[in-house]
Order: C-alpha cells, then sequence, then structure tokens
C-alpha cells in the first residue's frame, strides 16, 4: 500500500529541474518549464472515464519522471467511472474549478469550450488527445502536443509508459484498461485500431483483469442504469459542444444495455428535448443513443438544419432520427458532421444578407 501511495499521491523525489535522473526521460521534454508549482492533468467536461482514469495514469506517469504532476477532475465522475476508482481502490481526484493562472497538461480534449472554466488564462505545457483538432486552445511557449487518430487517449499514455521503460503496477493499469474499454466500447467502436488493442492485451494482465467482458459489462451496466438521473442530466452526462462559422452545436452520447431499452431511452429523452430544446441556447442538438447487446445506434436531430446537414453524411431519416451504421461512434459523427453545418452556415448567412 505504501509503494501505491507514493506512486499516487506524492510529490515526485526529483525537483522538475532534476530530471536527468530519469534516464529514458525523453531529452526534448528539457524544453518545458513546468515550474515549482503543481502541473494539473485535466480531461473535459463533463468528464467521462477517457478524461478522468487517463489523467491518474498520466500523472503518476509525469510525477516518476520528476515532474510534480497531479490529476483533477473538470466535473462529477459518471457512474461507470466511480465503478472503475472503487474497483481498483483509487479515490476520485480533486476538482479542478478554475484553471487560470495553473500549469496545466490537457488530455482527451483540446478546446475552450470543452474545458475547465479559465482555462484561457491558464499556462498549458501539454496536450495528449485523440481528437480532431477543433480547438482553439493558444499557448504562450511550445508545447508537448501528441495527438494520435487511436481509440483512447490512456492508448496514447500506454505508449509513453512503454517509451520511459516506466513499469505500470496493477491500479494504473486497471485506469487505462477501463478508459480504453469505455471509449472504444470494449475495443467494438470504429476508432478502435491494433494499438488499443494491443494496449488491452498488455493492461488487463497488469490490471489483474481475467475477465474483460464481465468487467466491461459491470462498468456499462453501472452507467446505463443512469439510477436517480433526471431526463436533463442523462441528456448532459456525456455531452460535448462545438462551433463552426457562428453556428453551436452540441451532441450527446447515451448508452442502454438493450435494444429495448434503447428505445425506451429514445423516447424518454427525444420527449424531453421536444420540450427543453429552445431553452438549451444551442443552434442545433444532436442525440446519440445505442445499445451494448447489438451496437445498434440511432441519431436524434433538433433544431433549423440539423436534420438536413445530418442526413447528407448519415443517411436517411424517419422523422427527426437517422439510423447509424453499427458502432460508428460520435467522433465520426462529428467529423462527417462538421463540414456540412460548416456549409449550411455559409449558404444561410447568405441567404440571410440576399
Ligand atoms: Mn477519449
Amino acid at each position: 500500500m505504501f509503494f501505491i501511495g507514493l506512486l499516487l499521491c506524492s510529490a515526485p523525489v526529483a525537483g522538475a529541474n532534476n530530471r536527468q535522473s530519469n534516464i529514458n526521460y525523453p531529452s526534448f521534454m528539457q524544453g518545458i518549464d513546468y515550474g515549482k508549482g503543481v502541473t494539473y492533468v485535466v480531461g473535459h467536461n463533463p468528464p467521462d472515464s477517457d478524461s478522468v482514469c487517463t489523467a491518474i495514469a498520466y500523472a503518476s506517469l509525469k510525477r516518476q519522471l520528476g515532474v510534480n504532476a497531479e490529476a483533477r477532475i473538470a466535473g462529477l465522475p459518471n457512474a461507470e467511472t466511480t465503478y472503475a476508482l472503487n474497483y481498483f481502490g483509487l479515490r476520485e481526484p480533486l476538482l479542478l474549478d478554475d484553471a487560470s493562472g495553473k500549469n496545466i497538461i490537457l488530455v482527451d480534449h483540446n478546446s475552450f469550450a470543452q474545458a475547465v472554466k479559465g482555462m484561457e488564462k491558464a499556462n498549458v505545457l501539454e496536450i495528449i488527445d485523440h481528437h480532431n483538432l477543433i480547438g482553439d486552445v493558444k499557448t504562450s511557449a511550445p508545447v508537448y502536443y501528441r495527438n494520435m487518430p487511436v481509440g483512447c487517449t490512456s492508448t496514447i499514455v500506454w505508449l509513453e509508459y512503454q517509451e520511459a521503460q516506466v513499469p505500470i503496477i496493477k491500479e494504473i493499469a486497471g485506469m487505462m484498461l477501463s478508459a480504453i474499454l469505455s471509449d472504444t466500447d470494449n475495443l467494438q467502436s470504429s476508432t478502435t485500431t491494433d494499438l488499443d488493442r494491443q494496449a488491452v492485451a498488455d493492461l488487463e494482465k497488469k490490471a489483474g483483469i481475467k475477465n474483460r467482458n464481465a468487467y466491461f459489462l459491470a462498468m456499462e451496466e453501472e452507467l446505463a442504469a443512469y439510477k436517480g438521473m433526471s431526463d436533463k442530466e442523462i441528456f448532459y452526462s456525456d455531452y460535448k459542444e462545438f462551433t463552426i462559422n457562428g453556428i453551436s452545436y452540441g451532441c450527446a452520447t447515451v448508452v442502454a444495455l438493450t435494444p429495448e431499452k434503447r428505445i425506451a431511452l429514445e423516447k424518454r429523452l427525444g420527449d424531453w428535448i421536444a420540450k427543453n430544446y429552445a431553452s438549451q441556447k444551442m443552434d442545433m442538438l444532436f442525440l446519440k443513443i445505442h445499445d451494448l447487446e447489438t451496437y445498434a445506434a440511432t441519431i436524434s436531430c433538433y433544431g433549423d438544419g440539423a436534420l438536413e446537414c445530418a442526413v447528407h453524411v448519415l443517411g436517411k431519416a424517419d422523422a427527426n432520427r437517422i439510423a447509424l451504421d453499427k458502432n460508428m461512434s460520435r467522433k465520426k459523427v462529428v467529423r462527417l458532421l462538421q463540414p456540412q453545418i460548416a456549409n449550411w452556415a455559409a449558404n444561410n448567412a447568405k441567404n440571410k444578407a440576399a
């Protein structure tokens, strides 16, 4: 326990300016001034398992490389993340409610719209991410920016553990494993790469998970229960916001265990948005729901032009809903939607001017 406590919680033995004691520390990291204070590793808001678990794993790696890093969360973790933390006996990181003036490493996002408040005034030192570059993050010094087209940020962090030749303890393996399983839907999502599979094969051994499918299902059962949550809380539990050409849009992801539960959830949340759309102050809203039995998924579209844009790239609509290809991730949906919305916004502006 002492060993784990040391790795997870304590300040580094070597100071930030004494990093040469770590033989495998990439020498270019000397170009980053982590200063004397704490560097906070934080994911997006609202957080998912990637954002929370990867922050824990990356902060632990940085500490072992001599950086005074600590994991923080941008908001309350969801039930799936809480399950993973409890399973591996780890405490939830503290909340970072304002990033201004702080040294920051961003994981799992690259835009202010998804970041902790005050990030515009933070000192961003690194970005470790697997999303397309929608970001508006600007920095005063060069950063270590690592973006890879893999299924999960933890896959990148796993790779960094290999590169730095830092051993991965059980609890940290458990965090990275949980993040990858969550982001890739147990390696089923269209975003999954061989590197994610390689990481999972290594991490499940190190985490002592003998039945990965059972562990994944237990995590998802917690998430999909949406215990005690209102319609609005469910809608915003895994939600991301974007802006393109002056059009703001949000995409929520919700998961159900069975096709029956997916249909029920579609109806429940659909009724809620239909009533509350106007007060959400977004130009367009999208709700993606999939179930973990068949991996069938649908996306419902709300707001002027939303369905029109979606039909162009995602297929035929039934009312305001489109059936998606199996295993299609939100990331891919957004990647397809974004240029359509950009065009729509440009044409709309032209029409208004004419
Ligand atoms: Mn992620």
